[in-house]
């Protein structure tokens, strides 16, 4: 579904009759005028339409005046669906009643009266302008260099991840990306039970990426890159300032005193943040890439905006969401993501491991019974390769380079580490999840193919089951020492708290890839000391 889709559905669902006559019959509205309907993705249920119409089910919601937070007033109930080809609502599904919710949730600066009084100015100078290096979409910072990408669907990506080692241009990531979503909801209701929006391919990342023309909340000195794209009939389409790029300090690098000496060797960290964020009608994702000096990739998605909300009768509550204010609930949901990593570790040919810490049994060789090591297995097929985390084994991966060797001759490595994740709860017979078989593991690994971009396949809206990771991997195909290309997914359960509303405040989730190996000692040994400061006067200062 395309960005011009999302305002023509509007519109044509605002223009139906039969739209129009059910709000006037049962929830008593004269106009349409403050009614927001949503572009949703409709899926595939098995049936004839679900195979056969471009449909969207749209959910709706009411503005108490034109400028207030709709998503506070949702239409319980009323569900109409769109063919999308001929833009035309086919039918207006109907769910049974329930009031609009009463109470405002406001959240813009313009609504709210008091505001707390006690921030003072806090200021980024960077009086000699920024460490990076820019040469149309080719960065350089410090030892780094890349390109950076940026595509309707998957919105940001990065490309020819390099580190300067004494000299040496060394290739890392090839290209790196999102590939897929999908966002399940935990909820039976009947307006609730379809909802699973693919952000990524359904709606386009990139498509919904926000344009920070009007600047963004980073400090310091920053430098934007606009996104290219196409409409739905082919005209050019720029999304001014798509992308946003910033260093920022991040406390301790490295420290040590020696106490003998009483000499402190402190560093400080500083990264260099990639960034993107897209707004998917109630939703924003933040989509970051961190650098560091000591040679470690972060991605992380920071989740905000405003949860899609449902309504309940008065006095009613639902297990299968959080009342967050009067008639007012959100459903439980899990946000999966599937980030697509295609490593070069020192060149193409590259072998994974898998890698987990055992306890030894006690005995003769144990005697203390407190041994342990990390068994690392390479990863022969895909089949063998598809994972799970395990807390039980501290579980990584190791992704190296048989060819290259380091300084004490083992091959070079990066190990990837993962964040906070989940299983999925629906069950694997769940119309969405035949569709998202990505969730079914934490961890694949696939041989490089050009056309093997998605997660979910190239056309998840409205597939039908199996495509993308299940269907590739199938084929069991050889990983070692050959082209390898990583699959994380993670998933984020969301089980909503009142605090997330009106709008929800930041929730992270991620992962992060170590050099291990690739270095002959740490790279940030070079970092010098900052210039010395003197304490202000009167502050307290902690350094
Ligand atoms: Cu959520």
């Amino acid at each position: 579904m395309t960005m011009d889709e999302q305002v023509e559905c509007e519109q044509a669902v605002l223009a139906s009759p039969e739209f129009k006559a059910v709000l006037k019959k049962h929830y008593g509205l004269e106009d349409t005028k403050l009614v927001m309907v949503d572009i949703w993705s409709a899926g595939n249920y098995g049936t004839e339409e679900d195979r056969t119409r471009r449909l969207a089910r749209p959910l709706c919601f009411v503005r108490s005046d034109p400028t207030d937070n709709g998503y506070a007033r949702p239409i319980e109930g009323l569900r109409p669906v769109v063919d999308l080809n001929e833009m035309k609502v086919i039918r207006v599904e109907e769910y049974g009643h329930w009031p609009l919710p009463q109470q405002p949730g406001n959240y813009a600066a313009d609504r709210l009266t008091k505001f707390r009084t006690d921030i003072k100015p806090l200021e980024i100078a960077q009086p000699e302008g920024p460490s990076f290096e820019v040469d149309g979409y080719q960065v350089r910072w410090q030892k780094w260099s890349f390109v950076i990408g940026f595509s309707a669907r998957e919105g940001l990506t990065l490309h020819n991840l390099c580190y300067d080692d004494n000299g040496k241009k060394r290739s890392i990531l090839y290209r790196a990306s999102l590939s897929e979503m999908v966002v399940p909801y935990g909820d039976p209701a009947p307006q609730q039970a379809r909802k699973n929006a693919f952000d990524a391919g359904e709606y386009g990342l990139g498509m919904c990426a926000n344009s920070l023309e009007l600047g963004c909340d980073c400090l310091g000195l920053i430098k934007y890159f606009d996104g290219h794209l196409c409409t739905s009939r082919g005209e050019p389409l720029t999304i001014k300032n798509a992308v946003c790029m910033h260093e920022e300090d991040y406390g301790i690098l490295w420290k040590h005193t020696d106490r003998r000496l009483n000499t402190p060797e402190v560093r400080r960290s500083r990264r260099l943040v990639i960034s993107s964020i897209a707004t998917v009608e109630n939703y924003e994702y933040g989509f970051f890439w961190y650098l560091y000096q000591d040679g470690n990739i972060q991605f992380e998605v920071k989740l905000t905006g405003i949860l899609a909300l449902g309504a309940l009768q008065p006095e009613q509550k639902s297990p299968y969401g959080a009342l967050i204010a009067p008639q007012l609930y959100a459903p439980n949901h899990q946000h999966f993501f599937n980030v697509r990593l295609d490593l070069d570790l020192d060149g193409v040919a590259n072998t994974v491991y898998q890698v987990d810490v055992v306890a030894d049994e006690p005995g003769e060789r144990n005697p203390f019974a407190n041994a342990f090591s990390a068994r690392a297995v390479p990863l022969k097929s895909e089949k063998q390769a598809r994972a799970h985390l395990k807390l039980e084994t501290a579980r990584t991966w190791k992704i190296v380079n048989p060819n290259v060797k380091n300084a004490v001759g083992e091959p070079v490595g990066y190990k990837f580490m993962p964040g906070d994740n989940s299983f999925p709860f629906a069950s694997t017979d769940a119309w969405w999840r035949k569709r998202a078989g990505f969730v079914n593991y934490h961890m694949w690994v696939t041989p490089f193919r050009e056309g093997e971009r998605h997660a979910a396949g190239d056309h998840p809206n409205q597939s039908q089951a199996r495509d993308g990771l299940p269907r590739w991997t199938e084929q069991d195909r050889p990983l070692v020492n050959t082209d390898i290309v990583l699959w994380y997914t993670f998933g984020h359960t969301h089980i909503p708290r009142p605090e997330d509303y009106p709008v929800m405040p930041t929730a992270y989730i991620g992962f992060l890839l170590k050099p291990n190996g690739f270095f002959t000692e740490n790279p940030a040994n070079d970092v010098p000391p900052s210039p010395k400061k003197a304490a202000v006067k009167g502050a307290c200062c902690h350094g």
